[in-house]
């Protein structure tokens, strides 16, 4: 066993550079090639990988100390025979980094004595398969020259009518030159720019992406690396189990812009979806991030419930489109209706009441409706049996504070109905509707109902509703599931009735049967109140005799 310390290497004349993650953690067991720490300049961000397997005993720096080459980061324990260290690449032209290095290994010398490295070549990157042999346009380039880039990193961008893709690049090392610049067309195979990276990388790699650029490089040591040779230590074998402790992000694949920008703006990378290639977290994937986020704490009044909003799309790209903007109504019903929905925990149960007398009854009006000037729909029954039910269960006529502390049990019974406008929906409110005969109740229905579609409504004539009825049994439908109308706790959504045959015991009878659904806050109701909330309803709807009780 012997005790190694894992030194900075080649940072291709950088100089005092943040340590921005610590990758592994003392104790951990470590593979050649595994990151160590990650650092970062402001240029590029870049792993120190560990030129050999170990166990870490000692992390040497922190996040946020500055190193630079041959700064000692990490100390690792080696099996002794490793400490001979072969030289990893036999092209050694750069000799400032050979010339430093190459000494023999020394079991017990405490300066370093041994390295590896791995010089430097240069090499040109190719436009890979882009899936088409025409020319296509640069329209970003996403590096400068003297850019230190990571395998995967854009390298520029190009687009077509149809799309836009990244190029990236198949290694990671310095920018050289850049062979085009935006605006040009160029196809697959055209030069794009020029790389140092390592020589053995030069010398295994193809300079196409045909292959993915990992399969090709995954076994390369990018940089050279300075290994100190000490004493023998404890068995290797003694291993704890590796990673605890890792700095957020640091398991993420990410570009060192998009690093740079997680990091200003104390973002958790890990939280973000990457749509760089292979899934690499571009600058673009934050700024999408922050937006959703944004926009969700916004539409729910900055309770932050982290829902990903859906993302926008252009649509223009499989036919003809338009952008009509949404009126105020509909604005103001899409903000309630998402409120609604994210903020109350809705139950919806369906029942069917049976409404051959109520309507045969309402039929029997027809006549001196004419005469009373208006007109009688099933729905001022509905409201007015409504309005009887919530007197005879009141926790329906309850409001949850919003702290969730109380219920606000109101006195007052009010039903809203809602009524589609041209310009949306809206919800004027039928007031004291227990205390109202159905004439009344059918007047007021009518003239809310016009009231809504010319637009005249005011404020104050959508005010104060303790329940709502949404009716869409003029406009057919078996059910639906309506949304509670917040800060009421319960909604009935009425749909068209059909004449069904109803076994009454003896026979198929033809019964004219209503389709109901009752959705309530389950925070305010059980479903066991629900339940007899409607049994009541349906009963008074069947027998109207009832609402006289
Ligand atoms: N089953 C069968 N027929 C029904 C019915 C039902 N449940 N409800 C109404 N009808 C009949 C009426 O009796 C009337 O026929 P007759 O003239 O022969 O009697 C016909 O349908 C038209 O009724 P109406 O629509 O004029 O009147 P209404 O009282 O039923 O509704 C109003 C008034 C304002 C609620 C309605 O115009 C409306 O806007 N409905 C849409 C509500 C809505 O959009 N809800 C969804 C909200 S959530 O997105």
């Amino acid at each position: 066993m012997s005790i190694e310390i894992i030194h900075v290497p080649d940072l291709g004349g950088a100089d005092s550079v943040e340590v921005i993650e610590l990758s592994v953690s003392p104790g951990e067991s470590v593979e050649p090639e595994q990151s160590l720490v990650v650092l970062e300049s402001d240029k590029a961000t870049m792993d120190i990988p560990c030129p050999k397997a170990g166990i870490v005993k000692n992390l040497l720096v922190n996040v946020g100390d500055k190193v630079s080459e041959g700064s000692a980061i990490v100390e690792i324990e080696t099996a002794a025979a490793d400490t001979e260290i072969e030289p990893a690449v036999a092209n050694s032209s750069e000799g400032d980094v050979a010339d430093n290095l190459k000494q023999e290994a020394d079991p017990v010398a405490e300066k370093p004595v041994t390295t590896v490295d791995v010089s430097l070549a240069e090499q040109t990157v190719q436009v890979p398969d882009i899936g088409t042999d025409q020319a296509v346009e640069v329209v970003e380039i996403s590096v400068s020259v003297g850019d230190q880039i990571a395998e995967g990193d854009a390298l520029l961008v190009l687009e077509t009518d149809k799309a836009t893709m990244d190029i990236p690049s198949p290694f990671s090392g310095e920018v050289v030159k850049l062979l085009v610049g935006e605006g040009d067309k160029i196809k697959q195979s055209d030069d794009i720019a020029v790389l140092r990276v390592s020589a053995q990388i030069a010398a295994d790699t193809t300079t196409t992406l045909d292959t993915p650029a990992t399969d090709t490089l995954s076994e390369q040591t990018p940089a050279a690396v300075s290994v100190a040779v000490a004493g023998d230590s404890s068995d290797v074998s003694d291993t704890p189990e590796a990673s605890a402790g890792l700095m957020p992000g640091a398991d993420v694949y990410a570009g060192p812009a998009a690093r740079q920008l997680a990091r200003e703006l104390e973002l958790d990378l890990r939280r973000v979806t990457g749509t760089g290639p292979r899934g690499r977290i571009l600058k673009e994937d934050l700024n999408e991030y922050l937006k959703n986020a944004v926009a969700i704490a916004e539409s729910n009044g900055g309770s932050g419930s982290g829902i990903p909003s859906v993302p926008d799309i252009d649509f223009s790209k499989f036919g003809d489109t338009e952008v009509v903007p949404l009126t105020k109504i509909q604005k103001l019903t899409a903000a309630n209706m998402q409120r609604s929905w994210l903020n109350v925990p809705h139950v919806t149960q369906f029942d069917d009441a049976d409404i051959t007398e109520l309507e045969s009854f309402r039929k029997s009006l027809k006549q001196e409706a004419e005469s009373r000037d208006t007109k009688i729909t099933p729905l001022p029954f509905l409201i007015k049996a409504c309005a009887h039910t919530l007197k005879a269960h009141p926790e329906f006529n309850r409001s949850i504070s919003s702290d969730g502390e109380h219920f606000i049990q109101k006195h007052y019974i009010n039903i809203g109905m809602a009524v589609d406008t041209p310009k949306g929906l809206v919800v004027p409110v039928i007031r004291h509707a227990a205390e109202k005969g159905i004439w009344q109740i059918a007047e007021e229905v009518n003239a809310l109902a016009l009231k809504a579609k010319e637009g005249k409504l005011t404020a104050a004539d959508m005010q104060g509703g303790c329940f709502t009825i949404s009716s869409l049994g003029a406009i057919g439908g078996n059910g639906f599931t309506p949304i509670v109308n917040t800060p009421e706790v319960a909604i009935l959504g009425v749909s068209k009735s059909q004449t069904k045959p109803v076994w009454n015991g003896e026979e198929f009878v033809p019964r004219l049967m209503l389709p109901l659904a009752l959705s309530y806050d389950h925070r305010a109701i059980n479903g066991a109140d629900g339940g007899r909330f409607f049994t009541f309803l349906i009963a008074q709807l069947a027998d109207l005799r009832r609402l006289a009780l």
